[in-house]
């Protein structure tokens, strides 16, 4: 054992610089804290996520800045606050006339321009814009298939169940053209079977890895999987397999996917080459109940600024260079593109990060960085501010607000019956003490120590300066909607918007 262990670490210092990984980054949609085998799920089905985190590194606290898919995954793509780049408040809707702007620099950009392949499947929610303008393709991905906003987001009834266009339960936005599936800046299919995505999607994974080695280059391969967003779907295999009800059912189809897109690195020989990441874009959206996702011992869930909302499962699997273990080192998903870009030796954006470098925690060289995360609601405005701050160990609540998404849950500070409030002084919680945020240290029953106010007093001047120096970008969301904007396949057509269909050719 200890021999294997030196050889990891060997290998991890014999690394050498200039030799750019390939990068897979998957990220699931509103998965929680507590949803796979590897963090604790009793019924869950995730061998191959399991795997990845017994051979590779499983942070147990890696944060999203904001509980939210749209925010959340252009921090994912920046590593910079989303209220910087206008991504508020909510989320982008089909015929949104806003977007991630252009004139932010994406990871496939900073990648791309290092000379990597880079790629994208799955669920982009970063805005559609006319002509497309928002879409991955112009936002450096050189490759895209995918649905460009959430599966719910048009009429998807019919669309969820096995077999093809029998009548499925769920609900999902009605008077919206029905979702299209894209390849790069055009539609393939209007709307596309959704338990037909995987294998599409991993079709495309394959051909981008094979190109980039043909090619002689690096791949960055980011699979956004739509999978275990509401209402959930999966294959022939998988439907009534998990022993965890649909949302359980999703998940294993998730995790096959990601068992077989390593299956996909390792036989082109690239195991060693290639980094793989894997984290969600919020937690879980409890309103659904038991399809909604669990949060496991976190309190609360998707839409608020409690730990179940904005901290989620990561894992880092890169054999020969990550030594496999469990780090308790604060990090997030702002970290990816700073750490990646080190990784990949390309230059930083010139431009104010939220992220920092992780690659030492990564590599088992040092600690990490990162000394304190902020996170902002899914409504912010400039006079709240950001609602909590965690520095160490401590996290600081001055305002609190529930979220429909957290409805049904147990706690009715989670619901989205629990209006705005403001908390002088915050609410003070120990997150190694008591990770689920039940004892307030700054309660009139609590004997407050000298530590806690301590700790309070510095995460008050941490709000302070922090909200003193973020200019919030213009809003994309209030730029408003122009339902004429939804990507329709028969232009023209009536009645639109139900017209615009394109079946899937026949098989
Ligand atoms: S999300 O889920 O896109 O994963 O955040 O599908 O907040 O109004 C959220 N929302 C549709 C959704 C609407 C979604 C909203
Ligand atoms: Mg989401």
């Amino acid at each position: 054992m200890v021999a294997l262990w030196a050889l990891a670490l060997t290998l991890a210092a014999s690394r050498t610089a200039g030799c750019s990984p390939n990068i897979v980054l998957i990220f699931a949609d509103d998965l929680g804290y507590g949803d796979l085998g590897a963090y604790g799920h009793p019924s869950s089905t995730t061998p191959n996520l399991d795997q990845l985190a017994a051979a590779g590194l499983r942070f147990t606290d890696f944060y999203v800045p904001v509980s939210l898919c749209t925010p959340s995954r252009a921090a994912l793509l920046t590593g910079r606050l989303p209220v910087r780049m206008g991504l508020y408040p909510g989320v982008l809707g089909p015929g949104s006339l806003g977007g991630l702007p252009l004139e932010e620099v994406t990871l496939a950009e900073v990648l791309a321009a290092r000379g990597y392949l880079t790629g994208m499947a799955g669920k982009w929610h970063l805005g559609v814009g006319p002509e497309g303008t928002f879409l991955p393709p112009n936002q450096g991905f050189h490759r895209f298939l995918g649905i460009p906003y959430s599966h719910d987001q048009g009429p998807c009834q019919n669309l969820t169940c096995f077999p093809p266009a029998t009548p499925c339960e769920g609900i999902c936005d009605q008077g919206l053209v029905p979702v299209p599936l894209l390849a790069n800046l055009s539609v393939e299919v209007q709307p596309p079977w959704l338990p037909g995505l995987e294998a599409r999607y991993l079709a495309f994974a394959r051909d981008l890895m094979a190109d980039a080695q043909r090619q002689g280059r690096p791949f960055f391969l980011y699979y956004a999987s739509h999978h275990t967003h509401y209402p959930q779907f999966s294959g022939q295999s998988y439907a009534g397999r998990s022993g965890r009800g649909p949302f359980g059912d999703a998940l294993m189809e998730l995790d096959a996917a990601v068992g077989a897109l390593v299956a996909a690195v390792q036989d082109l020989g690239l195991l060693r080459q290639t980094l793989v990441i894997f984290t969600a874009d919020n937690g879980p959206e409890t309103m659904r109940m038991s399809q909604g996702g669990c949060s496991g011992l976190l309190r609360c869930g998707k839409g608020t600024t409690f730990e179940g909302g904005v901290r989620e499962p990561a894992l880092a699997f890169w054999p020969g260079h990550i030594t496999p273990g469990v780090t308790h080192e604060l990090a997030s998903s702002l970290d990816l593109l700073p750490t990646l870009a080190a990784l990949a030796g390309a230059p930083l954006p010139n431009i104010t990060l939220d992220g920092v470098d992780l690659s030492s925690v990564l590599l088992s060289t040092g600690k990490s960085p990162r000394q304190n995360m902020v996170f902002y609601p899914a409504y912010p405005d400039e006079v709240h501010g950001v609602f909590a701050v965690r520095s160490g160990k401590y996290k600081a609540h001055f305002f609190t607000q529930g979220s429909a998404h957290s409805d049904t849950t147990a706690d009715p500070a989670c619901h989205a019956s629990s209006p705005l409030t403001a908390h002088e002084p915050p609410l003070l919680f120990d997150l190694s003490e008591d990770p689920s945020e039940n004892y307030n240290l700054l309660s009139s029953e609590a004997e407050v120590t000298p530590e806690a106010l301590e700790a309070m007093k510095q995460l008050q001047l941490l709000k302070a300066q922090f909200d003193a120096s973020v200019t919030f970008g213009p809003s994309q969301m209030a730029r408003g909607e122009d339902p004429a904007l939804q990507m329709c396949c028969d232009l023209g057509c009536s009645p639109w918007p139900t017209c615009c269909l394109c079946p899937e050719p026949p098989p």
